[in-house]
């Protein structure tokens, strides 16, 4: 114990930040949108803690929707959203197809483990999912809900390469646009030790060894 902490307080202040369990660890705010925790079943958002609306008429959290299971937790998203929230009905016409996006702080060149859970709404043939990474389409999945009386949820993982020290990442529904499509839930995102990510982490540790 007593020489780990001399350890790190070898390590040169600017270094300790790559130390803490944010850089080193979960790369995603509320990538399992359980917030905000809402009240009913369903409800819709212009942003929520973590995630930006880029296209489509709002962020729609799901809870318990026909009894439904979430991947974690107890919520997730439906990307083919709504326009007028519950209580408001459904119109002809209405559509919901929304992008989603969050920027996070990374290291060019350095390799991340991308994984998130996706799910045919049950009940609906048409779930698209498009995944794009620093701009770049890394997925497009869909899935059918026909016959389903739960979700099914279907974990990827996928290693992504950063190319500045802000990327985003981008959810999309390319189902036809109908309120109805495209579940996604458990989004989680961490660093890989590769070059890169040791290019940034080995000066400071050769610099704590040096002060010691
Ligand atoms: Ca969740
Ligand atoms: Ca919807
Ligand atoms: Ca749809």
């Amino acid at each position: 114990m007593k020489r780990k902490t001399k350890w790190l307080l070898g390590v040169p202040g600017a270094c300790l930040l790559l130390f803490t369990p944010a850089a080193l660890g979960e790369l995603i705010i509320n990538g399992d949108f359980e917030e905000p925790a809402i009240g009913g079943t369903w409800e819709i958002f212009s942003e929520i803690p973590g995630w930006s609306l880029v296209s489509g008429p709002s962020i729609e959290i799901q809870r318990g929707v026909g009894g439904w299971s979430a991947y974690d937790g107890e919520q997730w998203v439906e990307l083919d959203s709504d326009e007028n929230g519950p209580g408001n009905g459904h119109f002809s016409g209405e559509g919901g197809s929304s992008s989603i996006e969050q920027s996070i702080e990374t290291i060019p060149g350095g390799e991340y483990l991308l994984t998130f859970a996706f799910s045919a709404r049950p009940g609906v043939n048409d779930n698209q999912l498009l995944v794009e990474f620093d701009d770049e389409v890394v997925l497009e999945a869909s899935a059918s809900g026909t016959g389903l009386d739960n979700t099914s949820w279907e974990l990827y993982e996928l290693i992504v390469t950063a190319s500045s020290d802000i990327t985003t990442l981008r959810f999309s529904d390319m189902s036809v646009s109908n309120t109805l499509g495209t579940l996604l839930d458990g989004v989680s995102m961490t660093a890989l030790p590769g070059p890169a990510v040791l290019g940034v982490l080995l000066p400071c540790l050769l610099a704590s060894r040096r002060r010691r």
